[in-house]
């Protein structure tokens, strides 16, 4: 490789001026990537065979003695999309066929809705419907409490504020858990029996909170109720497990398949949501899948508006190309990230078809992106009433 992260944005360019693009975005943690990027990877990247994929991917994970966490291996994954990006366009060939070719006709996906109150809540569930969405995630207020996690009172992407330092919410399990199954009952009943319902808890619930909550929506028939408890624990999940039938996803916040590799194995979940960004890239990615696979979890990558259009790609790419891989979480974007990253990616009533451009087919809009500048943006703290942290 010629150099890397010599600009400002990820793009990695070969001796042969190809370039390839990567996203290794942790939301609120923006910098501390960027700094891993510039001072130890990219130094290390000048003079390696662009090709030799799975040779950088060991060594920039097997290479460094402090190994794992959310920098390192974005920084990691950062530098393993734009490779497979690289090899893409110089063999004209779109990834998705590098990593074994198409095993579905479609990528699914799911969107967000949210409303304070529940006329709110079906307001925006209609919408989706009419745009031909068959799986919605739903999420609403909570009487008591002033603010929800994910639920904006305006239009929303991700829940991160652009601010210096996060905003503090206060939280109440108990009012949660008594609210939340009649809420998603109503929209059950709203959208009939046909269409997958979801919902994300945000990782705050203990064990027998969430046993109960799981049990209590089992009557709405949820595709999956999200980090229920928090992720790290697998004990708690297993809690879950022994009391419910409701589906169970987690993951959105693990590096590696060393994080989720009990709760695979064990089988105390049935979808896996690492993100590819977040992951260690493509190639680690695909081994966290395979893992899942042999022990009947399904992909179901994270995908809110903090992982950009290329990292999304290449979760389409690789979701294209992967058999146990269920459904894409997609945010949407405002408009100013579709302009910045022009995408061959399309999203069109419920499916998001990767495109068939070489690579990841998505450039970048560099004057565009020159004219704005970094913010600090931080998802809110949450206390519980007695003021001591809430878990995610
Ligand atoms: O909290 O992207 O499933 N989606 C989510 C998101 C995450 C944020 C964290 O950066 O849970 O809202
Ligand atoms: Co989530």
């Amino acid at each position: 490789m010629h150099s890397a992260s010599d600009n400002d944005w990820s793009a990695i360019t070969t001796a042969d001026d190809l370039v390839g693009l990567g996203d290794a975005t942790v939301n609120d943690r923006e910098l501390s990537v960027a700094s891993y990027l510039r001072d130890h990877i990219a130094p290390l990247l000048i003079g390696r065979d662009p090709v030799r994929i799975e040779n950088a991917w060991q060594y920039f994970y097997r290479g460094a003695y402090w190994r794992r966490g959310p920098i390192t291996m974005a920084a990691i994954g950062g530098v393993d999309m734009a490779l497979w990006n690289i090899l893409g366009r110089r063999t004209g060939q779109p990834v998705y066929q590098l990593l074994g070719g198409r095993v579905r006709d479609h990528v699914t996906t799911y969107r967000h809705a949210f409303g304070w109150d529940l006329p709110a809540l079906l307001e925006q569930v209609d919408e989706h419907l009419d745009a031909g969405y068959t799986h919605i995630r739903v999420q609403s207020g909570v009487p008591g409490l002033d603010t929800v996690y994910g639920v904006s009172r305006q239009e929303a992407y991700e829940p991160a504020g652009r601010a210096p330092r996060p905003t503090e919410e206060t939280f109440d399990a108990d009012a949660y858990v008594r609210h939340v199954p009649g809420l998603i009952a109503a929209v059950r009943e709203h959208v009939g029996g046909d269409i997958a319902l979801l919902h994300d808890a945000h990782h705050r619930l203990t064990g027998v909170q969430a046993a109960r909550l799981g049990k209590a929506l089992e009557p709405s028939n949820l595709y999956w109720l999200e980090d229920v408890t928090p992720a790290e624990d697998a004990e708690a999940l297993r809690l879950v497990r022994q009391h419910t039938t409701t589906p169970l996803a987690i993951g959105e916040v693990f590096n590696t398949v060393w994080d989720c590799q009990r709760l695979i194995e064990e089988r105390l979940i049935d979808y896996i949501r690492c993100a590819v960004v977040h992951a260690g890239g493509i190639s680690h990615a695909r081994t966290i899948f395979a893992l899942a696979s042999v022990h009947g979890v399904q992909a179901a990558p994270h995908g809110p508006s903090d992982v950009s259009p290329i990292a999304l790609a290449a979760s389409l790419h690789l979701g294209a190309a992967t058999h146990n891989f269920a459904i894409q979480e997609y945010m949407g974007y405002p408009d100013l990230v579709h302009e910045a990253f022009p995408h061959a990616w399309t999203c069109d009533a419920g499916v998001l078809p990767p495109g068939d451009e070489p690579g990841l087919g998505v450039s970048l809009n560099e004057d565009l992106l020159r004219s704005e500048h970094y913010e600090t943006a931080y998802p809110p703290v949450a206390r519980r009433r007695d003021g001591t942290l809430t878990d995610w």
